[in-house]
């Protein structure tokens, strides 16, 4: 700890998350002593503004860690898997935004309105859930607590800011040239690495992430794992359709739950998340309230509306949630867990 505070590095600095990391930080008070910038060759040397400084972007390489405390990572998988454990050995605490450590046994996977006490446990890294298990989970946690969960089916609805800035632009292309009436360019989505890509612009694109051999996506899978270790609930069964929509900030997800109470009605669900930390319930359908991809963007809670209990089968529940997925779904997500670090003394 430096005399003012701690020493930050944020790693990614230029993507998406990023970006959206230090907007937050600007408006967060964290003791903030320094703040270093991290990101690969193409970026190094650009010069950020940070709090009225500038500050020069530099190569993320193990010796950047020597003397940062914490160090918020989200630069992809596998810079995470290369340097997140070179900076635990030189005594830095990373909260890492990827899936290269989510599902590690000796890993904490924290929603810290769902499971802050988890964050004590860390042996040097503490994993941020994905964008679409996250405001899963804030929203179901405190229904679970009243009414116990026996089920979860969910299908998304997922902004293309979740791939990264060249989603976005790869959109904003694709659009001008289908109103151009040229052909449409696919070269990223639905997955960077895979070998067939599809247009996204006027289109809804049924994989998000690479198909694993058991049919679902790694993005479903992510869902399924960590939902079952971030609510403790190893049995739960959870199951997961994600879905690429041409818009650009806030994940929409349809949940169907079963609760293990018999007799509830809608409004039991919404009376509890009404009181619940971090959720905004908007749900009056006389007067057509309910929440949308821009009617969440740019604000820090989950979005609950449209609960409905299942006509047939009295333990069944629709529910429609939506949250900024740069928000909530990463960024502040991230800075929440830094934040509950520092002030429990969990560093
Ligand atoms: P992005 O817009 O494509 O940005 C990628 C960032 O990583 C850029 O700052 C890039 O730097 C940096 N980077 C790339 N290769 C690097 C390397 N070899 N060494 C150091 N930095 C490198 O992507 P994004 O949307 O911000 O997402 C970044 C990562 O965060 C994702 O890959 C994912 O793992 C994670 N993520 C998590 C969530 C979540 O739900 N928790 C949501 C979205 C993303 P340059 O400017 O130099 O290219
Ligand atoms: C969201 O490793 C990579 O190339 C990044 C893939 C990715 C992830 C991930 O698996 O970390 C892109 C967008 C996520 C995520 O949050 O799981």
């Amino acid at each position: 700890m430096g005399n003012n505070g701690y020493n930050f590095a944020v790693v990614g600095a230029t993507g998406a998350v990023g970006q959206k990391i230090l907007q937050l930080l600007e408006n967060k008070d964290l003791p903030i002593n320094q703040l270093k910038l991290l990101s690969s060759a193409r970026s190094a040397g650009k010069k950020l503004i940070f709090k009225n400084q500038e500050i020069t972007v530099e190569v993320a390489e193990p010796d950047s860690f020597n003397d940062i405390d914490i160090a918020l990572f989200s630069a992809g998988g596998s810079i995470s898997k290369k340097l997140a454990p070179e900076a635990v050995k030189r005594g830095t605490v990373v909260v890492d935004n990827t899936s290269a450590f989510r599902m590690d046994e000796n890993v904490p996977l924290v929603v810290p309105e769902v499971n802050v006490e988890d964050i004590k446990k860390h042996n040097g890294i503490i994993a941020n859930p994905n964008c679409s298990t996250i405001q899963m989970v804030a929203a179901l946690k405190p229904l679970d607590e009243a009414f116990g969960l026996s089920r979860i089916i969910v299908s998304t609805y997922q902004a293309v800011s979740g791939a990264g800035n060249q989603a976005n632009e790869e959109l904003k292309n694709q659009s001008r040239q289908f109103l151009n009436n040229d052909e449409m360019k696919a070269e990223l989505l639905p997955v960077k690495g895979d070998k067939k890509h599809f247009p996204i612009a006027f289109n809804a694109l049924p994989q998000i992430d690479m198909f694993q051999d058991n049919g679902y996506t790694f993005e479903e899978m992510k869902m399924v794992n960590e939902t079952k270790k971030i609510m403790h609930l190893p049995k739960l069964p959870v199951s997961a359709t994600c879905v690429r929509l041409p818009f650009f900030q806030s994940h929409a997800e349809s949940v169907y739950v079963d609760v293990e109470k018999e007799g509830l009605s809608a409004s039991d669900l919404q009376d509890v998340l009404r009181k619940a930390e971090g959720v905004i319930l908007e749900d009056d359908p006389s007067n057509q309230v309910y929440p949308t991809p821009l009617s969440a963007m740019n604000k820090e809670e989950v979005f609950v509306g449209r609960i409905r209990k299942d006509m047939d089968h009295d333990k069944g529940f629709h529910l429609w949630v939506v949250s900024d997925n740069l928000i909530k779904g990463a960024a502040l997500n991230t800075i929440q867990i830094a934040e509950r670090l520092i002030e429990n003394k969990w560093l």
